[in-house]
């Protein structure tokens, strides 16, 4: 039996994991690997944050550094807070019924966002790349999410990385870590949700076995988040080149995690993954009757 976490505490709120949670992912940056650059501008990214909202979004994810398959151009720390900062003031002030969290590995980046409005901070590289980061969250009282990867922004999301004898556990033991050094620096542990990094320094083999072992890392009694909207190895899988036909593919792999253990879906079209996330759970919650016919 899974032991879950009943709440998720950030910054002014709790969220109940009584039900998926979906993070809409709101990219502020000129190049991101499946919707680049449509977002950039700050009304149009209130009203797709609204519209996410309107489509059952619990979370909006604003980032400003694209992490991208084919390898992203690193960004500074005053230009991300350029991009990102007034978004996430618009969307707190605008956009009500929202958590607003920033996607960032800068610990100045997540002091300026806590700042202007967001709750949580994101942080692709689980506290690795900027030792301030720890200190800074507990200081704003913000939920962080602590993702595995190895390596640097720009080559994350490669394969430069890649290479693994038994990728579960030197995933969950380098995650392990992670969590360790966030608590260490005074993050609450009810503020902590972990997520395996789909996708990041991970082959396709590689995410597949991480989804596949999410019970083990849903019994440290965290919250767990999944990236896997529109990635790389759900067009291998499912042979859809284009990111943004890979929805289905996308939901498939949501309501997998889902039964295995995962409460928090970072997601790109929370429309189709709203509903097949509430039906699974549905069903998730009901215990096998009997029929009573032979
Ligand atoms: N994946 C991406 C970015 N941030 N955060 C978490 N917690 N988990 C993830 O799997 C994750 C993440 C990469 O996807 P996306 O933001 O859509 O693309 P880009 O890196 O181009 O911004």
């Amino acid at each position: 039996m899974i032991k879950a976490a009943a709440t998720w505490r950030v910054k002014g709120a709790a969220l109940a994991l009584t039900r998926p949670l979906i993070m809409g992912i709101l990219n502020v940056t000129p190049d991101s690997f499946s919707d680049g650059g449509r977002f950039f501008s700050r009304d149009a990214a209130v009203e797709h944050a609204t519209r996410m909202r309107d489509e059952g979004a619990d979370i909006i994810d604003v980032g400003g550094e694209s992490t991208r398959p084919q390898g992203a151009a690193a960004v500074d720390a005053a230009e991300e807070i350029r991009r990102v900062i007034p978004v996430i003031g618009a969307i707190a002030d605008r956009v009500s019924g929202v958590v607003v969290s920033v996607d960032t590995v800068k610990a100045d980046v997540a002091r300026a966002a806590a700042e202007a409005g967001a709750q949580i901070v994101n942080d692709v590289s689980g506290f690795r790349l900027d030792p301030r980061m720890g200190e800074i969250c507990a200081g704003t009282g913000a939920g962080v999410v602590l993702m595995h990867s190895r390596g640097g922004v720009t080559d994350m999301g490669t394969y430069a990385h890649a290479e693994y004898s038994d990728v579960v556990a030197e995933v969950l033991a380098e995650l392990r870590q992670r969590v360790d050094a966030a608590r260490r620096a005074g993050v609450a542990r009810d503020r902590v949700a972990v997520d395996p990094g789909i996708g990041f320094a991970k082959r396709g083999e590689h995410s597949l076995n991480m989804l596949a072992a999410l019970p083990a890392l849903a019994e440290w009694g965290y919250p767990v988040v999944v990236g896997v909207s529109r990635k790389r190895f759900l067009g291998e899988l499912a042979e859809v080149s284009e990111p943004a036909a890979r929805v289905h593919a996308t939901v498939g792999a949501n309501v997998a995690a889902l039964h295995r253990g995962a409460r928090v879906f970072r997601v790109h079209d929370v429309a189709a993954n709203r509903q097949a996330l509430d039906v699974a759970w549905a069903i998730m919650q009901r215990e096998p009757q009997a029929s009573g016919r032979p």
